[in-house]
């Protein structure tokens, strides 16, 4: 059966297709972001806004977590930082008469690019859906049972007098807002069926507010973003160095030998980290890039700080291994093996003195087989031996890695294979060397130190509990996938988001958005509007809050935020714009409020002076989470402070074994049955996450659409496929439900053999909720068998 694409809004999706680019950046990129920031914020905010980014008395970007070097250029240009800073710096506005002329069931059928267009939340707005109404049909043909309640509350709150017709946000006061909030929450059977979702824009300070609210309410229900983005990551390195962070600082790029970038794609999603790879190439160092596309920012970077740049710019790939999806836990084996095998190329003192488990680990690398490695790679003999040359010519190992080994089944086993990798040449610790996992949200890294986490470590609790005097609950909460499914079985019923798009974000979407119906309350913590404000509890709040770039001021005094950036670098943001409208509350104070509405009297916790003052939220951090002593001292420092880090700093290894595990896990990758595809689901140059900037995607050669699918032409010629065709994905799962996302484009791209790849999160509906990683269980997004069938004809 062929179908349309969901027919959104006004953008067509009717993408046309150039080869991709070789080159990332330069004057193209400088054009492109004056544009868009020109379209959202006009001229002057334009200056006012990317001149303070990422400067010593600036506000923190608002893109990645990639830190800032200590020489900073005047504006460290950064096309898709401008292009986040432009979205939130927009001139845009979503009042209470658009929500009156734009009733949900219209919202509900728009694409989250048009949404998103709509710029910046201005008031407070509250939905009452009627009792057993779909609020909102249900876009892009999903089943057809989105509104199912209890059945037993809603509806009965006794102050539907306001003309809720159930298909219009209403403006709502915030002290009415809360009280609503209130009043659902403490109607709970037990504080574990509240959801409190956390997006890794958040800051420390309302990081620590919201994991503190939610424990003293009685839960540890905290689930975050970095439970599909770096959870398996954190699961590897606890286990095998003791600590969930990377170990290299920036500098230590700049010193490496070797530094291997698998799975990332910087030059979309961490542009900045191409003058770093810049700086170390100058200094000697060689470059692997491992990646199933052969990515622009990779290959050369043009960097537009520099006049060389603005022309030919620099390659920066020494080698480039275009291996399969799921093939680098048998890659990593197979060097490990390799290198074994080589005399004098183990670090036998580091061995010895730092690590455990070295017989077991070096039993199963010895019995690494090069046929199997070549098929689950799809790499020639001479590729591995190539990189093997590399590798043992380094004194200096770095490995940079982001979603394509956090998002597979077997990716905790394959961050450890990248740890055994290093820890057999001691390339953790010394200067040069380690892990960098390159995280994502520009504070995702941060919101996990302070204490969001559904399984927290139980020294944590107990400094929280001493400083505080609660009792927090020791039982673990639920992560994202445990959310949905506790909302879609009726255990969880009030969900609670500081930021993102829980609904756009997370797998399953057909089921994710029936989940989160079933919800009695839903409330976002928002800047812009997106999908998930439209599939909504029975009652639902959207409540509009400062964003990086806007002023903050409480009590009369300027506030600064403070966040922690992929290194471990925490170091304050100041916005400095006046807010995009007068009733929006900062973060914390929303935090704040929320917690004195629901606790009432009863807390002894001071969320006022809190409010008051951000410094007074600081120094209880100073007292809990270790590392922060002195917190506002150090923060004044331009250019924040470094926080301790075992094995970076003195190769302590806080494991169980007091040593650095290296771990022996059978090696697995992907299985393919015959005519079928391995579909990764990975961003466009021009998206932030669920945020939609534009439909092109420059580097790849798309422009104007986003629903097409990279297939490699060999492969596409044998499923019959011709470039231009359209053809729906379908996505095969051991419970044998079809889940089909309509009307792709197909492209003939250059990506591994047996390999596609199309955009998040116009996928999203093609990975099963239950097919996640082991151990971190997060979403295996980037390996999803999929059957291709014939859609018809183009939109
Ligand atoms: N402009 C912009 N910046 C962003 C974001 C954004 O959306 N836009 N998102 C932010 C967030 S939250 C995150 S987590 C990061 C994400 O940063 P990335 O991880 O770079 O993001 P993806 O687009 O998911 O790209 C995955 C990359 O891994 C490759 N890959 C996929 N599967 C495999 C595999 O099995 N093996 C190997 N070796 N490679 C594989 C893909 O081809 C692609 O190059 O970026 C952050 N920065
Ligand atoms: N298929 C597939 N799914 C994926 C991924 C993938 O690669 N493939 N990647 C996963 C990853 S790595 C991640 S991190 C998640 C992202 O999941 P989320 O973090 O939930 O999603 P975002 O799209 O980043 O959230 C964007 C929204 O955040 C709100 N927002 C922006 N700035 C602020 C702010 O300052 N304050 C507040 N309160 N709100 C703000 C805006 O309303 C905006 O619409 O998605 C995951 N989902
Ligand atoms: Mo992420």
């Amino acid at each position: 059966m062929a179908s349309k694409p969901p027919a959104g809004d006004p953008v067509q999706d009717a993408p046309q297709v150039r080869p991709p680019k070789r080159a990332a950046a330069g004057i193209p990129a400088i054009a492109h972001t004056l544009r868009i920031a020109h379209q959202q914020m006009g001229i002057g905010r334009t200056a006012r806004t990317l001149l303070k980014v990422n400067q010593k008395d600036g506000f923190d970007c608002p893109g990645c977590a990639w830190p800032e070097g200590d020489h900073r250029h005047t504006a460290e240009f950064c096309e898709n930082g401008a292009k986040a800073v432009a979205e939130e710096a927009t001139l845009r506005r979503v009042t209470p008469e658009f929500f009156a002329a734009h009733p949900v069931s219209d919202l509900a059928d728009r694409s989250g690019y048009w949404l998103g267009q709509q710029g910046r939340i201005t008031q407070p707005m509250l939905l009452e859906r009627a009792a057993g109404t779909a609020a909102g049909s249900l876009s892009g043909g999903s089943p057809p049972h989105g509104a199912r309640h209890d059945g037993d509350r809603h509806d009965d709150s006794g102050h539907d007098d306001s003309g809720h017709d159930g298909d219009h946000y209403r403006p709502v006061s915030w002290e009415r807002a809360f009280a609503i909030i209130a009043e659902e929450l403490t109607a709970l059977d037990s504080p574990d069926e509240a959801l409190f979702y956390t997006s890794g824009r958040t800051s420390n300070e309302t990081a620590f507010l919201l994991q503190l609210f939610a424990r003293e309410f009685g839960t540890n229900n905290l689930p975050d973003c970095s439970n599909m983005c770096h959870e398996s990551s954190g699961s590897a390195l606890n286990e095998t160095i003791g600590i969930g962070k990377g170990s290299v600082f920036l500098e230590d790029l700049h010193q490496a030998d070797l530094i291997i970038v698998a799975g990332q794609n910087p030059g979309t999603n961490h542009p900045r980290m191409l003058s770093a790879l810049e700086q170390a190439k100058k200094a000697g160092a060689k470059i692997i890039s491992v990646n199933p596309l052969p990515e622009a920012g990779l290959e050369r970077f043009k960097n537009p700080q520099t006049p060389r740049g603005l022309s030919k710019g620099a390659a920066l790939n020494d080698l480039f291994l275009q291996i399969r999806l799921g093939g680098d836990q048998a890659l990593f084996r197979l060097l490990n093996r390799l290198i074994l095998e080589t005399p004098g190329a183990v670090d036998e003192a580091f061995v010895r003195d730092h690590t455990h488990g070295y017989e077991e680990f070096t039993a199963a690398a010895r019995a690494a087989d090069w046929d199997e490695t070549l098929t689950a790679t799809g790499l020639e003999r001479a590729d591995i031996e190539q990189a093997l040359t590399l590798v043992l010519a380094s004194q200096r190992t770095i490995v940079c890695w982001a979603m394509g080994l956090t998002q597979h089944k077997h990716s905790v086993q394959t961050i450890r294979e990248v740890v055994n990798f290093l820890l057999l040449r001691g390339n953790i610790g010394r200067p040069g060397a380690g892990v960098c996992p390159v995280r994502g949200h520009s504070n995702v890294q941060g919101d996990r130190t302070m204490g969001i986490f559904e399984r927290p470590a139980p020294a944590f609790l107990d400094a929280l509990d001493k400083e505080f005097g609660i009792t927090s609950p020791r039982h673990h909460g639920y992560d994202v996938v445990r959310s949905i499914e506790a909302l879609r079985d009726g255990r969880a019923k009030v969900f609670i988001a500081m930021g993102g798009n829980f609904v756009a974000a997370t797998p399953d979407t057909h089921v994710t958005e029936a989940a989160m119906r079933r919800a009695r309350l839903t409330v976002h913590v928002s800047t812009k509007l997106n999908r998930s404000h439209v599939v909504t509890g029975t009652r639902a709040l959207i409540l509009p809050t400062l964003g990086r770039t806007d002023k903050d001021i409480q009590a009369g005094v300027r506030q600064i935020v403070t966040v922690e950036d992929s290194m471990g670098m925490v170091h304050a943001s100041r916005g400095n714009l006046p807010p995009a409208s007068p009733h929006l509350l900062s973060e914390p104070a929303i935090v704040a409020r929320l917690a004195r509405a629901v606790l009432g009297p009863g807390s002894a916790t001071p969320w006022e002076e809190f409010e008051k003052d951000y410094a007074n939220i600081r120094d209880r951090i100073a007292r809990v989470v270790p590392g922060f002593e002195d917190f506002n001292a150090r923060v004044a420092h331009p250019g924040g402070f470094a926080l301790p880090h075992g094995p970076r700093d003195e190769r302590r290894f806080p494991t169980a074994t007091g040593k650095a595990n290296f771990t022996a896990a059978p090696v697995e990758f992907p299985y393919l049955p015959e005519g079928r595809l391995l579909l990764q689901t990975l961003r466009s140059h021009d998206q932030y996450n669920t945020t939609i900037y534009g439909l092109d995607d420059r580097y790849r050669g798309i422009k104007g659409g986003r629903r097409v699918v990279l297939v490699n032409a060999q492969d596409a010629a044998g499923l019959g496929l011709a470039d231009g065709s359209y053809a729906d994905l379908i996505s095969e799962w051991k419970d044998g439900v079809e889940r089909r996302a309509p009307g792709f484009r197909v492209v003939h791209y250059p990506t591994a053999r047996g390999c596609a790849a199309a955009y998040y999160p116009e996928t999203n509906v093609l990975v099963p909720l239950g097919a996640t990683a082991d151990s971190s269980n997060t979403p295996a997004s980037k390996s999803v068998v999929v059957r291709f069938e014939p859609a018809g004809r183009a939109p």
